[in-house]
């Protein structure tokens, strides 16, 4: 029960490579253009943008054949240091709402929000915040998938692409899989397809009145698993590096504020709160935790984000106080609809401070 209950989002930039180059070069934004090496030295096509597509380019095809299919394609050398660094800047627009992240690639990442408190709790909004911190703040579109496990997640975020989100609550999960082709499903190739459609399998429905043990006979170990995502089962957690960087807790206003005593108030609430947080995380690691930088952050009534962080070992009301009169001299008039604390963890192991002056437990 408790698996089925998890909130999974699966991002995937779109064109990715492609995307990137347009953004840094206009000139390239309305005409068909591929990523890749040159035909003349049997180079592939990385990637390629939609209007490429549209001629039937695809990724992995060789340059000379797409050529072929459009000839006025054009075709940039890549620029992976580029692409890493933009990778780099959407992780950590990642990490501001989870430390549950599994990277797949440069440009795609599961992230498990289950426990997440950032945007009410709605693994909805994280996802379409992601998404447009990504577009404003880097100028590229991400697609995105929720659902209650990881291949829903990913086969979801490839529904409405590009610039698209679906969202499949546990409601729909059982439907949305029933009908879904199986070679939608993730380690589904063209071989392993090829071998489903001669036993005639070619939906997840199919699979689900078919007797097990032939799929299993047929198909080995990953008929299990074929059998287990045809009914929309995929309890595969996250694979992610444990060490956890940071613990926030934030307050999404019903009305705008704009006093700094207005925001102040806040602060003994959310510090309860973030205490509560740091504690659970104590106890899950076994040890208490050791901090490295205190932080606040504000968003205003226009959507812009600001963050105020300072190395603090010491966890101090008081120094929120500070970083808070810091941060809402930048309001500059505006209303405030957010207010958030949290702390940067040090990676090592030796204990310290807690609790906290402020204690209100009664979240
Ligand atoms: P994808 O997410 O598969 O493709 P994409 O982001 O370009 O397009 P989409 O909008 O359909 O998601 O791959 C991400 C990046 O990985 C892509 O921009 C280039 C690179 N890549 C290759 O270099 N070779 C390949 O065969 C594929 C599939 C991708
Ligand atoms: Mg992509």
């Amino acid at each position: 029960m408790r698996v089925s209950m998890r909130k999974i989002i699966h991002v995937d930039m779109d064109c990715f490579y492609a995307a990137v180059e347009m953004r840094d070069n206009p000139a390239l934004q309305n005409i068909p253009i591929a990523i890749g090496g040159s035909s003349d030295r049997r180079g592939v096509i990385s990637t390629c943008n939609y209007p490429a597509r549209k001629f039937g380019v695809r990724s992995a095809m060789a340059t000379a054949y797409a050529l072929k299919l459009c000839p006025d394609l054009t075709v940039v050398k890549g620029r992976m240091d580029v692409y890493a660094n933009e990778s780099q800047k959407i992780r950590k627009i990642f990490a501001d709402y989870t430390d549950l992240i599994e990277p797949l690639s440069l440009d795609e990442a599961y992230l498990d929000v289950t426990d997440s408190q950032f945007c009410g709790g709605s693994a909805t909004l994280i996802a379409e915040e992601i998404r447009t911190r990504i577009q404003q703040e880097l100028g590229l579109t991400a697609s995105a998938g929720v659902a209650p496990c990881k291949f829903v997640a990913k086969v979801a975020s490839d529904e409405n692409k590009p610039d698209g989100i679906c969202v499949i609550t546990p409601a729909e999960l059982d439907d949305f899989v029933r009908r879904m082709p199986l070679t939608k499903i993730p380690g589904v190739g063209k071989v392993t397809m090829q071998k489903l459609q001669r036993l005639g399998l070619n939906t997840c429905d199919d699979v689900r009145s078919y007797p097990f043990e032939r799929i299993q006979k047929e198909l080995g170990k990953f008929g299990s698993v074929l059998w287990e995502r045809a009914h929309g089962i995929d309890e595969r957690e996250l694979s992610v590096s444990r060490e956890r960087k940071s613990i926030g807790v934030e307050r999404t206003l019903s009305d705008d504020i704009h006093t700094l005593d207005e925001v102040k108030d806040f602060l003994p609430h959310l510090l309860a709160k973030l205490n509560e947080r740091i504690d659970n995380h104590s106890k899950r690691i076994g040890k208490q935790v050791r901090v490295r930088t205190q932080g606040v952050k504000l968003k205003f009534n226009d959507f812009q984000l600001t963050t105020v962080e300072h190395r603090h070992s010491k966890l101090e009301a008081g120094y929120f106080e500070t970083l808070m009169e810091e941060a809402f001299e930048r309001a500059k008039g505006r209303g405030i609809r957010l207010v958030g604390l949290h702390i940067g963890l040090a990676s090592n192991h030796t204990s310290l401070q807690l609790p906290l002056p402020f204690e209100d437990n009664n979240d």
